[in-house]
């Protein structure tokens, strides 16, 4: 038995992800360790109860590229003046923006709130395993990407979860995704990933109707 004290505290409440849908958007760099970390985080989630059909999947080419895929697989909560609630579609959308025409012979439309059913996406899961090379684009990279899928999630008010690796060697890499090379394995921290994301969805919805217990 280890006897570090890192790692997280469990949830403070059971964990039911029965209700949710999730997104999980992964790089293609670094395949088989991404295999590794997607497959842990899939098994999670079905474990804490978000069913299979709920489970949607995309593949962006490398970590750069998933900050905008995980924006895109949100609803904007605003488009120019028009309030557009969670769950809106394209077509909710375009049907609030015609009230916005300058040509329009009806006189300056009111800000419209567009109320749809349902949020695509309870929370989105982005994953990418940076390695360091002999150049700093690792550390460009690493910084973008952890401060864009920050604004991901406070802009659009979905929970984005970092599951983003920045090892240093593959070893590191390796171990954090269950598949080292040594005699321990290590650690899929895809499985640490679909906890978050279901608690964090979870907790989201009910503070959102203002449920604090
Ligand atoms: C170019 C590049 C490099 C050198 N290393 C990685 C990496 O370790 N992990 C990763 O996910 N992506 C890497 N990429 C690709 C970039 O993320 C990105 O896809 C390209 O620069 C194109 O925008």
């Amino acid at each position: 038995m280890s006897d570090s004290i890192k790692g997280p505290a469990p949830p403070p409440a059971t964990l039911d992800g029965s209700p949710l849908r999730v997104a999980i958007v992964h790089s293609r760099w670094n395949k088989s360790v991404i295999d590794a970390l997607v497959a842990g985080t899939i098994a999670k989630l079905k474990e804490t109860g978000v069913k299979e059909a709920n489970i949607v999947v995309q593949s962006v080419p490398g970590s750069f590229e998933l900050p905008l895929a995980c924006s895109k697989l949100t609803v904007p909560r605003m488009i120019s003046g028009s309030h557009v609630q969670a769950g809106a579609t394209a077509t909710d959308l375009l049907g609030g923006l015609t009230s916005l025409n300058p040509n329009s012979r009806t006189s300056t439309p009111a800000p419209q709130v567009v109320t749809m059913p349902h949020q695509p996406f309870d929370a989105i899961i982005a994953i990418g395993v940076l390695i360091k090379g002999s150049t700093m684009h690792f550390e460009y990279i690493c910084e973008s990407v952890s401060h864009a899928l920050m604004r991901v999630q406070l802009d659009t008010g979905v929970p984005v979860i970092f599951g983003v690796l920045t090892a240093l060697t593959d070893d590191q890499a390796l171990e954090r995704a269950g598949i080292g090379r040594g005699a321990s394995k290590g650690h899929n921290h895809g499985e640490d990933w679909a906890l978050a994301a279901v608690e964090m969805a979870s907790q989201s919805r009910k503070w959102a109707e203002g449920k604090f217990n």
